[in-house]
C-alpha cells in the first residue's frame, strides 16, 4: 500500500525550477568542500513531527489528515512505519530519530509498553534492511505522561526515577538494536516551577548519577553511540536545568561527564535561551563539543517552542559556517525536529516543508562554504585581533606577563588607536554572497 501515492521521488532540478516538488539547492551528489552533499548535511526527519504529530495547539484539536488516520492501536504503529519508509525513500533522506512513545503505543505497564516497543522496532529493523535510511538517534519520552508530572530523573519520587531509568534502559537497547548513532537526552521536565517546593541540589545530583548509569549501561551491552545533551532554557517547566550549551557544560564538567556527553543543539531552544543559533554552534565547538543539531527555528515574534521548519538562509549560512569549522558533524546530522503549521495539514505540505528546510540548509553550506573559501571573515578577524600576533599582545597569549608587566606597560601607554569593527560592510558582503548563490554562482 502507498500513503503518498501522488508523490514522485523528489529530484534536484536546480535554482530555476517551479516544481514544487523539486529541491532548487539541494543536490545531493554535488560535492561542496569535497564532501557531497549528502555525506556532509545528514539530514535527518523527525518521527514524531512528522508520523505521529496531530497539530492540535492549546486552544484547538488536530487538524492534520494522514492517510494513516483510519488505523488504532498497534495497527497505527504499524502503519506508521509503513509510511515513514515511503516518505523517507521519496525524499531521499538518509536518517531519521524517534521517541519510544512516537513509534509505539504506550501499554497499561511498563512490560507491555516494552513488548509493544518489541514488535515495532523488529519492524522497523526489517524496513531498514531495504532501506538506505538509518538511525540518527533515538531516545525516550519521559516527560508526557502523568508519572513524570514532577520531573523523570530530577522528579522528587524514587519511583519515578527507577521508572525513567528502565526507560533510558530500553531506549540504550532499542538504539544499540538499530545501529543508532548517537543517544538523545533531552531534559524534558528535568527542571523546576518554583524553588519553595524544591531540592534542587538533590535534582541536580540525582540527574548527575541518572547519566553515570547511562553511560555505565551503554558500556555494558556495548552500545557505542555519541551520548547528546539536548539543552532547553525552559518549556515545559519554567526554569530546565539544561539552560544552554554554557550551563549544560558546567554541569557536565561539574558531575564529571563531559567525556561521555556532546550536545544536541536545536535551533528555537538557542533563541528561547536568549542566543542566536549560531552563538550556542560556536559555543559548542570552540569547547569540542558539537555533535548534532535540531534544525529548526522559532518564530521571531513568539517566546515559545514554534518548531517551524528552518528557511531563514542568513541563519542556515552562519550555522553551517561553524558546522563546517567544526570539520562536519561527525556522527551527528541535521534532523528536522520541526512540524508544519496548524494550517498546513495535508500530506503534501510534509514534503514541502523538508523541502525548503533541506534547500536552506543547502544554500547555508554552498554560501559558508564560498565564505571560507574566500577568507572573507577569518582574514577579518586576523586583523582584528592583530595586536595579540606581536609584541604585549603574543607576550599576554604566551602567557609571559603578570599584572606588574601589565600595569608598567600600561603607564607608558598614551594613546589606544581602535579601528573600525566594519559590521555594516561584513552585512553587506553577506548579502552579496547569498545573492551569487540564488544565482547558481
Ligand atoms: C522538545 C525537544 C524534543 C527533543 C527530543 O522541545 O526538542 O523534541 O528534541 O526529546
Ligand atoms: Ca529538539
Ligand atoms: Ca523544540
Amino acid at each position: 500500500m502507498s500513503y503518498f501515492q501522488s508523490i514522485e521521488k523528489i529530484k534536484y532540478e536546480g535554482p530555476s525550477s517551479r516544481n514544487p516538488y523539486a529541491f532548487k539547492f539541494y543536490n545531493p551528489e554535488e560535492k561542496i568542500g569535497g564532501r557531497t552533499m549528502e555525506e556532509f548535511l545528514r539530514f535527518g526527519v523527525a518521527y514524531w513531527h512528522t508520523f505521529t504529530e496531530d497539530l492540535s495547539d492549546p486552544f484547538g484539536i488536530g487538524t492534520a489528515i494522514r492517510p494513516w488516520d483510519k488505523f488504532n492501536g498497534m495497527d497505527l504503529a504499524k502503519a506508521r512505519v509503513e509510511a515513514a519508509f515511503e516518505f523517507f525513500e521519496k525524499l531521499g533522506v538518509p536518517y531519521f530519530c524517534f521517541h519510544d512513545v512516537d513509534i509505539a503505543p504506550e501499554g497499561r505497564t511498563l512490560r507491555e509498553s516494552n513488548q509493544n516497543l518489541d514488535i515495532i522496532v523488529a519492524m522497523i529493523k526489517d524496513y531498514m534492511k531495504d532501506s538506505k535510511t538509518k538511525l540518527l538517534w533515538n531516545t525516550v519520552n519521559n516527560f508526557s505522561h502523568p508519572r513524570f508530572v514532577h520531573g523523570a530523573a530530577s522528579s522528587n519520587h524514587a519511583d519515578v526515577f527507577a521508572y525513567a531509568a528502565a526507560k533510558v534502559k530500553k531506549g540504550l537497547e532499542i538504539g544499540k538494536e538499530l545501529g543508532a548513532e548517537n543517544y538523545v537526552f533531552w531534559g524534558g521536565r528535568e527542571g523546576y516551577e518554583t524553588l519553595i517546593n524544591t531540592d534542587m541540589k538533590l535534582e541536580l545530583d540525582n540527574l548527575g548519577r541518572f547519566f553515570h548509569m547511562a553511560v555505565d549501561y551503554a558500556k555494558e551491552i556495548g552500545f557505542d553511540a555519541q551520548f547528546l545533551i539536548e539543552p532547553k532554557p525552559k518549556e515545559p517547566t519554567s526554569h530546565q536545568y539544561d539552560f544552554d550549551v554554557a550551563s549544560g557544560y558546567a554541569f557536565l564538567q561539574h558531575y564529571d561527564l563531559q567525556d561521555y556527553f556532546k550536545f544536541n543543539i536545536e535551533a528555537n531552544h538557542a533563541t528561547l535561551a536568549g542566543h542566536t543559533f549560531e552563538h550556542e554552534l560556536r559555543y559548542a565547538r570552540v569547547n569540542g563539543m558539537l555533535g548534532s543539531v535540531d534544525a529548526n527555528q522559532g518564530h521571531p515574534l513568539l517566546g515559545w517552542d514554534t518548531d517551524e521548519f528552518p528557511s531563514d538562509l542568513y541563519t542556515t549560512t552562519l550555522a553551517m559556517y561553524e558546522i563546517i569549522k567544526n570539520g562536519g558533524l561527525g556522527r551527528g546530522g541535521l534532523n528536522f525536529d520541526a512540524k508544519v503549521r496548524r494550517g498546513s495539514f495535508t500530506p503534501e505540505d510534509l514534503f514541502h516543508a523538508h523541502i525548503v528546510g533541506m534547500d536552506s540548509f543547502a544554500v547555508g553550506l554552498k554560501v559558508a562554504q564560498k565564505l571560507i573559501d574566500d577568507h572573507v571573515l577569518e582574514d577579518f578577524i586576523a586583523e582584528r585581533y592583530s595586536s595579540f600576533h606581536e609584541g604585549i599582545g603574543l607576550d599576554i597569549v604566551e602567557g609571559k606577563v603578570d599584572f606588574h608587566k601589565l600595569e608598567a606597560y600600561a603607564l607608558g601607554l598614551t594613546d589606544i588607536k581602535h579601528t573600525s569593527g566594519r559590521l555594516e560592510l561584513l552585512k553587506a558582503t553577506m548579502n552579496q554572497y547569498l545573492l551569487r548563490a540564488y544565482a547558481g554562482e
